[in-house]
C-alpha cells in the first residue's frame, strides 16, 4: 500500500468515541429520534438525535458533534453515531438553494452561478475528491519514475506556442500573455533535468462554446528524454492511467453516487492515424452532427471494444512546430489519447535539431528571433525527448462519465464566465 492508499484508508470514521466538524446534509424527523446524515471530511455518516436531550440543527448548518460511533444495520455505511453533544459553530442565514444529498436538477448555468453552495452538494463533493485523487496518481507516478515537478511561468513574453489562442495582457509597457501551456520550458527543463512534471493552470482564448472547451484549464504536463520513440511516452500516459483507476477503485461511495465503472485492465489500443481514419469508414460512424474524434472514439469501441484509444502518426498541419517529422513525409511523431472518442492527452517526440526547428517555426509563421530563450536551449544541443499534456478536468470527465466538463471545473472560465 502506498502513502496515497494508506491515507485514503485511514481517513475513514472509526468505531468509538468521536468529534467531527461537519455540514448538517439532511434531517429525518421522527418522534423521539432525529436521523441527520452531515459529511464531514472523512465523508458522510448517521448521526442518531435525542430530541429530548439536544436540539435539531437545520439543513445546511455547519455543527460540531460529539457521541460514539457504533455499528449499524440500519445506516447505509454500516455505523451511525450515537450523539452526546451538539454546537453549531455557523447557523446559515438562508437554507442551501439546492439539495445537499440529491443530484441538483437546476440549470448547469445556475449551479456554476452558485457555486461556492453547489459544491456542497454530495455529488459534486464526490467528483472533486475523486479529481484529487486523479492529480495525485499522475504526481505519484511520474515520481515513481523518476521524474521531478517544475513550476514555469504562466506570464511570457515573446514566442508562445503558436495559433491564435492566446490571451494578451498589459505587463508594464510592454505586451505579455498568457501560457498556452508549459511546453516551451518543459522541453528547456528537459534538456537540463531529463524528466520533467508539472500540474498548473493553462490558458485558451478560444471561443468556443461546447461540453469540452474551457479558458483555463489544469495542465498535467510531462517532458522526457526518449531512447526509442513516442510509443514510451505512450506507455507512461497508460501507466498513469493504471495508477488513476486503481486510486478511483478506492472511492466506493463516490463511486456508487456518480454510478461510474472501472476497467480491471487497462490495455490501450494503438493505431495509426490512417487505420483510424479507415476504421471510420469500415464502422460507418462518422455523422454530420459529431466530430471526427467521436466517430474514431465510436468505430475503435466496435473493433477493440476499448473506451481508451492511443491514434499516432497525425498529418504535419494537425500538429504544433515543434513535432518531430516522421520518415513518411507530411506526417509526424505525435500522438493523441482518445476516451469514449474526446482527446484527452496529446504529445510526442519533439524536435531536438535547432536548424529543423527553426524551419519549421517558419513555415508554420512563427518568427524564430521571437524565441531566443527557447532555442537557446537547443543551440547547445538538446537530447532525443518528447513529452505530452492531459487535461485534468476532461480526463475526469472522462473517468467519471460526466456530460459536461464544466461539472469537474471547481470554478469554470469559459468565453461566458468570469465569476465566481
Ligand atoms: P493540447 O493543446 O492538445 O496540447 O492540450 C493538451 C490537453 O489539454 C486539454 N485541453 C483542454 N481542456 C479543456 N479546455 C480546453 N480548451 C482544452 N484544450 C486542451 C486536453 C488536451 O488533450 N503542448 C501540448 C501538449 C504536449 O504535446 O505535450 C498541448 O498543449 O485534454
Amino acid at each position: 500500500m502506498n502513502q496515497f492508499e494508506s491515507s485514503h484508508a485511514r481517513n475513514q470514521y472509526e468505531i468509538g468515541a468521536a468529534d467531527i466538524s461537519a455540514i448538517v446534509q439532511t434531517v429525518r424527523d421522527h418522534k423521539r429520534f432525529a436521523f441527520l446524515v452531515v459529511r464531514g471530511d472523512r465523508g458522510e455518516l448517521q448521526i442518531v438525535v435525542d430530541k429530548s436531550k439536544l436540539e435539531i440543527p437545520p439543513v445546511g448548518s455547519f455543527v460540531r458533534i460529539q457521541g460514539d460511533i457504533v455499528s449499524s444495520e440500519k445506516a447505509n455505511s454500516g455505523i451511525e453515531m450515537q450523539c452526546s453533544s451538539i454546537a453549531l459553530t455557523s447557523k446559515p442565514a438562508a437554507l442551501p438553494p439546492f439539495p445537499l444529498d440529491k443530484p441538483i436538477e437546476a440549470s448547469l448555468d445556475l449551479v456554476l452561478d452558485l457555486r461556492a453552495v453547489s459544491l456542497r452538494n454530495n455529488y459534486s463533493d464526490a467528483v472533486f475528491r475523486c479529481q484529487s485523487a486523479i492529480g495525485n496518481a499522475f504526481r505519484d507516478q511520474l515520481h515513481y519514475e523518476g521524474f521531478i515537478e517544475i513550476h514555469s511561468p504562466k506570464l511570457v513574453g515573446g514566442g508562445t506556442e503558436g495559433g491564435a489562442d492566446v490571451f494578451k495582457v498589459a505587463y508594464f509597457d510592454r505586451e505579455a500573455s498568457l501560457a498556452q501551456s508549459p511546453q516551451l520550458y518543459k522541453q528547456i527543463a528537459c534538456g537540463a533535468f531529463g524528466k520533467v512534471y508539472e500540474v498548473g493552470p493553462v490558458f485558451r482564448a478560444e471561443n468556443s462554446n461546447t461540453s469540452r472547451h474551457l479558458t483555463e484549464f489544469t495542465g498535467l504536463d510531462f517532458e522526457t528524454t526518449l531512447h526509442r520513440d513516442q510509443h514510451e511516452l505512450m506507455d507512461i500516459e497508460e501507466r498513469f492511467l493504471g495508477r488513476a483507476l486503481k486510486y478511483l477503485s478506492l472511492f466506493q461511495r463516490e463511486r456508487q453516487l456518480l454510478g461510474f465503472d472501472i476497467p480491471s485492465e487497462v490495455q490501450i489500443p494503438r493505431i495509426s492515424w490512417q487505420e483510424a481514419n479507415q476504421l471510420v469508414e469500415k464502422h460507418g460512424t462518422s455523422t454530420p452532427d459529431q466530430t471526427h474524434d467521436k466517430a474514431i472514439g465510436q468505430a475503435a469501441k466496435l473493433e477493440f471494444g476499448s473506451r481508451f484509444l492511443f491514434v499516432y502518426g497525425y498529418p504535419e498541419d494537425e500538429k504544433p512546430f515543434y513535432v518531430m517529422p516522421s520518415s513518411e513525409p507530411g506526417f509526424t511523431e505525435s500522438f493523441d489519447f482518445l476516451v469514449d472518442g474526446l482527446e484527452v492527452s496529446s504529445g510526442g517526440e519533439r524536435i531536438n535539431d535547432l536548424a529543423l526547428l527553426e524551419e519549421r517555426m517558419k513555415a508554420k509563421g512563427l518568427a524564430p528571433e521571437q524565441y531566443p530563450g527557447y532555442l537557446s536551449a537547443f543551440k547547445y544541443g538538446m537530447p532525443k525527448h518528447g513529452g505530452a499534456g492531459l487535461g485534468l478536468e476532461r480526463v475526469t470527465q472522462c473517468l467519471l462519465g460526466l456530460h459536461n466538463v464544466r461539472e469537474s471545473t471547481l470554478f469554470v472560465r469559459d468565453p461566458r464566465r468570469l465569476d465566481p
